[in-house]
């Protein structure tokens, strides 16, 4: 079976590693999220992509959520020591090398679709990941404080101000003329199903859905979802605050009406989401907080499952 999942980091990375344990046989290809991206210190820095390939392949600091394992922050202090700014985005050492190895290849002229395939060949991570696209887009925030009404960073808004600073509007940079990058229309085409797994409805998954295409060619394939928001709260993250940003309630019922119909043809809810309804689509109710592995892989055999009664 080919199965295809949109991804952001955390929510996302670890549904992936679900997902791989309950179709050890399928072949899976993973759109991430580039939004997120960020050039610090003159190196491209791809959260979401790092965090799906870390997870998969081993390598991530499992209690953060993001980062490597077994991480030091010497490269961070003696730059904070110079007074190199931003100082409130922590980069370890071990990461640091991905970067260092990312930017070597974009500078050389690389796409970051095939630099992400090199990064992959050390993880391994059993999945095709695929960033949304080579074309860079960012998501950036504007907010309102006493420096007065500006745009700045997701970053910047999401770890330095940890998005306790309303934002007005969230807007990604540089959509209207990023294209899907090779393999992921094609990929979708030749999806036997598509999952949408629990990640940030606004800034991951709603992110890829901007790149234009993207949403259009997952509208003819069968796609379930599983629900982010449970009992009315992210169940991590701060993900209301960016649904509250584009005037969106944080409840399973809101997420899967701004998904809508024809995207969604099922929807996995928490149990006590059980009455979320949309017309078009079957909602399912079902334990949906992935406390380990093993709970990760239930909720994604129980994706797949609807989604192949669906097809
Ligand atoms: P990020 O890029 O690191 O923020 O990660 P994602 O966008 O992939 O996922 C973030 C979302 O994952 C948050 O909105 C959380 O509510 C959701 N999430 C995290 N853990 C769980 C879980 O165990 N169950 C469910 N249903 N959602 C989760
Ligand atoms: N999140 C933080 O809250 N603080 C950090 O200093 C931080 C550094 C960082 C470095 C590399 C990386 O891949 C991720 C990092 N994150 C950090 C997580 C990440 O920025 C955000 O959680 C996501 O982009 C939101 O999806
Ligand atoms: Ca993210
Ligand atoms: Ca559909």
């Amino acid at each position: 079976m080919r199965i295809v999942s949109l991804a952001g980091g955390i929510g996302g990375a670890r549904f992936l590693r679900g997902l791989l344990a309950a179709s050890p046989d399928a072949e899976i290809t993973v759109i991430g999220n580039t939004g997120d991206d960020i050039t610090l210190f003159g190196l491209r820095v791809c959260p979401d992509l790092d965090t799906v390939m870390y997870t998969l392949g081993g390598g991530i600091n499992e209690e953060q959520g993001w980062g490597r394992s077994d991480e030091t922050h010497v490269v961070k202090e003696e730059l904070a020591a110079y007074g190199m700014e931003p100082q409130w985005f922590g980069l370890g050492d071990r990461d640091f090398a991905t970067h260092i190895v990312r930017t070597r290849m974009l500078d050389a002229g690389y796409p970051l679709s095939q630099v992400t395939d090199a990064l992959c060949d050390r993880w391994k991570p059993g999945v095709r990941l695929i960033p949304m696209s080579d074309d860079r887009a960012e998501t950036h925030v504007v907010i309102n404080d006493e420096q007065g009404r500006r745009a700045v960073h997701f970053q910047e808004w999401w770890v330095r101000l940890r998005a306790a600073v309303p934002a007005e509007r969230i807007i990604l940079v540089g959509a209207d003329e990023a294209r899907p990058a090779p393999g992921v229309l094609q990929a979708i085409d030749e999806a036997d199903v598509v999952i949408l797994p629990p990640s940030n409805p606004v800034v991951s998954i709603g992110t890829i859905l901007q790149i234009k295409g993207i949403r259009e060619a997952l509208e003819r394939k069968t796609v379930v979802g599983v629900s982010p928001i449970v009992g009315g709260a992210p169940v991590r993250g701060m993900a209301d605050a960016c649904l509250t940003a584009i005037g969106v309630e944080t409840t399973a019922q809101a997420v899967l009406e701004l998904y809508g119909s024809p995207l969604v043809d099922g929807w996995l809810v928490a149990e006590q989401d059980a009455g979320v309804h949309l017309d078009g689509v079957l909602v399912e109710a079902r334990p949906l907080i992935m406390h380990d592995a093993e709970a990760a892989a239930d909720i994604a055999r129980a994706a797949v499952d609807l989604a192949v009664r669906l097809s």
